[in-house]
């Protein structure tokens, strides 16, 4: 792949409904749309991170100038045979995980369009659906909760996802045990806790809950082994691991028993597919998470969601479940028994919807090889 020219674009999109987490309430989305360009096949890729640094550290602002000062004229005009080079390439530049991730999905998708194979073939993908779940953000009111979670239901989630911060814990998680008793049921707190105030989150371990993902602060591997030891349910990190170095280290040390794998969080597919490959052969399940991504980022999760070791649906919802108009033609519906298809056709299997790009546009710019 030689790589003539790269468009960055920063869209902003409408949410349905608000999404509430412990690091606060958002109305709207943005992400980086990255467009890799050789001999008229475009290949494209998502940068997840956010506008704001409730999440994560990167945000569009820190992602957008590290893609345009260091990431694209690194690799602008070069000549890349397979998206797991890109790795090596850009090891010179520390961190930024996101906007490398983004780069090298459009990678991926450019070299699938061209060797004719979709993303979940050349990743090692078995599965033509994968199970997917929701992830149902805080509520006004544990009542409320409930109605939201049984809509979802109707609509034909088996698992659901319920964020928590404290204060909007135990009781909220509690209420919709009670409601539905045998429903796959998870809580995500994103950090929020202290190993001094986690252990309000006790009770939940009555409630037969498949995982309580990330309860503390991302540098607090060592907490959270402490936490782990006093908890039945299985702690799941997220935040915390941001390459295959922390999920190896986070397992050996007992600090999580499962871990939530985002392409976008550890830098790269290549990247999260060696965390599966080492989860695997430590026995450790792993699932996809979500990061609210449009159809570009969604059918990619899809993609690397169909690899064996991913054994606990992922937060891949339908694409209705965050947006009424995606930037992707393609939507996402779920089936009947709670999966979604995964992309067949060569790279991500997705094609744009341009007029929707402009839209939701904030701004952009390219970066071209003018020396021929
Ligand atoms: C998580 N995702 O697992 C993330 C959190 C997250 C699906 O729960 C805007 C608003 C951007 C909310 C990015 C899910 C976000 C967001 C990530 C939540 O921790
Ligand atoms: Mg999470």
């Amino acid at each position: 792949m030689k790589l003539e020219q790269i468009d960055v674009i920063h869209l902003r999109m409408p949410l349905r409904s608000p999404f509430e987490t412990s690091f606060g309430r958002s109305l709207t989305r943005d992400c980086l749309l990255i467009i890799v360009k050789d001999e008229g096949i475009e290949g494209y890729g998502e940068c997840v991170a956010d506008w704001e640094p409730g999440y994560s550290s990167e945000t569009v602002g820190t992602e957008w100038h590290i893609l345009q000062e260091f990431i694209l004229p690194t690799v602008v005009g070069t000549e890349i045979a397979h998206p797991k080079e890109l790795r090596k390439t850009l090891s010179w530049i520390r961190g930024h995980r996101m906007a490398k991730a983004g780069l090298e999905m459009a990678l991926w998708d450019l070299y699938g369009k061209q060797s004719g194979q979709s993303l979940k073939t050349l990743l090692g993908g078995r599965r033509d659906r994968v199970e997917v779940g929701v992830s149902v953000g805080i509520q006004e009111s544990p009542q409320k909760l409930v109605q939201v979670v049984e809509d979802y239901l109707q609509q034909g989630y088996a698992r659901v996802k319920l964020k928590i911060k404290p204060g909007r814990d135990v009781e909220d998680v509690q209420a919709v045990r009670r409601a539905f008793p045998t429903l796959r049921l998870q809580v995500d707190a994103n950090s929020a806790y202290h190993l001094e105030n986690a252990f309000v989150l006790k009770p939940l371990d009555a409630l037969n809950l498949l995982l309580i993902e990330q309860p503390l602060d991302e540098e607090d591997l060592w907490d959270h082994h402490h936490l782990q030891k006093a908890f039945q349910t299985p702690l799941c990190l997220d935040e915390s691991i941001l390459s295959l170095q922390h999920a190896r280290q986070a397992l050996e040390i007992g600090a999580c028993r499962i871990i939530n794998i985002k392409a976008g969080r550890v830098g790269g597919l290549a990247e999260a597919v060696a965390i599966h490959d080492h989860c695997l052969s430590k026995g450790a399940p792993v699932w996809c998470g979500g990061m609210l991504e449009t159809g570009v980022g969604r059918a990619s999760n899809l993609a690397l969601a169909s690899l064996p070791g991913f054994t606990l649906p992922g937060d891949i919802s339908a694409t209705d479940r965050y947006y009424e108009e995606d930037i992707t033609e393609e939507r996402f519906v779920l089936n009947a028994d709670s999966t979604i298809d995964v992309p067949d056709q060569p790279g991500l299997g997705v094609t744009l919807n341009h007029q929707a790009v402009k839209k939701y546009q904030m701004n952009a710019f390219s970066c071209r090889n003018f020396v021929k």
